[in-house]
């Protein structure tokens, strides 16, 4: 029996969670103080009978577990985007170019055991065995608007640890000036890694970057989870980058490298499409893709399946009081 199918037609009630659900299961989480530590503890056991029907396949432990998380304070007021258009609504070019390849073909990623390696310009460079650190991490929720560049937007309600506070335990050089994260590359369990047609022609494995000083801001948020569980796999499992005022392809999924370098590194929608994307790729409305507006998104929210509601584009995405100051000196309509 296919995963992807069960997961379609039976969803479990726990990955349906609307934004009220939501609201309301983390205010009991605040109210509780703390959960015991969710990935380990057999207390837990009980979460996974969902996956014990013999309709239901085995899936990792490690998929759709809760985690524990301080909540944001004050949450901003902006509507979420449902969990489930969240998770059905994807990039992830590594299994399929349509919005729901990645929620079809990503189940069977196996995101365990997970190792992410940190090299380069670092005095301390190594191996982040994932599962293990982030039981440790201290994780935050963050509630963040993504803009796509192709002109869809969300609000996602994050998990995860400051990129800038991940670094620092490998300690950064003076050199090191840029960031460059790698997604895994597995041809056997990526089919668009397998044929360059699946894939959309990207050369992977999939690649981005950061300066150093965008990097250690600290907005930026290397996620583990969404809706207080672990990040499902077509939303970049178990690890991915969250930079809330650049377009969403530079919020890279499931990695497996980050190297301290010294000169700007090679960005894969950059590699194939120059004109169209830049290194920066902050979110601006002034300044047009060459072949549709950026003025306006469609914010993919609340409501029925259908409900999509155009709005304006905000410079950095509604960001700019806190970061506006990282590129004072800067062309933006140069450096896109
Ligand atoms: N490895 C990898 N990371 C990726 C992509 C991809 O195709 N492969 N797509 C990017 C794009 S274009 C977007 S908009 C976001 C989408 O994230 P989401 O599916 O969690 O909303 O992931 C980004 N990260
Ligand atoms: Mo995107």
């Amino acid at each position: 029996m296919h995963h992807s199918k069960w997961q379609r037609f039976n969803l479990p009630e726990h990955q349906v969670t609307d934004e009220t659900t939501y609201w309301r299961r983390r205010q009991l989480l605040k109210g509780m103080g703390f959960l015991g530590a969710a990935i380990s503890a057999p207390a837990q056991a009980g979460l996974f009978d969902i996956f014990s029907s013999e309709s239901a396949p085995t899936a990792s432990p490690f998929q759709n577990q809760p985690l524990t998380y301080s909540a944001q304070t004050p949450p901003p007021q902006l509507p979420l985007t449902p969990e489930l258009k969240v998770t059905s609504h994807n990039n992830f070019y590594e299994f399929g170019t349509a919005k729901t390849d990645p929620r079809d073909n990503a189940q069977g990623l196996k995101v365990e055991p997970w190792t992410v390696t940190v090299e380069g310009e670092v005095a301390k460079p190594g191996t982040l065995d994932l599962w293990q650190w982030m039981a440790k991490a201290g994780l935050q929720e963050r509630i963040y608007r993504m803009r796509c560049v192709e002109a869809w937007s969300m609000v996602i309600p994050w998990v995860g640890v400051e990129l800038g506070q991940l670094l620092k335990a490998f300690e950064p050089t003076s050199r090191a000036k840029y960031v460059a994260f790698e997604t895994l590359y597995d041809p056997e369990q990526m089919p668009g890694q397998k044929n360059r047609i699946v894939g959309g022609g990207i050369h992977y494995p999939y690649v981005e970057g950061l300066r150093m000083d965008e990097a250690m801001h600290p907005l930026t948020l290397m996620a583990v989870g969404l809706y207080g569980k672990t990040l499902p796999p077509q939303n970049g499992a178990p690890l991915r980058l969250v930079v809330p005022w650049k377009y969403g392809f530079k919020g890279i999924k499931s990695i497996v490298k980050i190297k301290l370098v010294e000169s700007m590194p090679p960005t894969t929608w950059n590699i194939l499409a120059p004109r169209e994307y830049g290194f920066y790729a902050n979110v601006n409305p002034a300044v047009d893709h060459p072949r549709w507006s950026q003025a306006s998104e469609r914010f993919i929210g609340p409501g029925g399946a259908l409900k999509v509601s155009r709005q304006r584009t905000l410079p950095f995405n509604g960001y700019a009081d806190e970061v506006a100051y990282l590129y004072k000196e800067m062309d933006l309509r140069r450096y896109y």
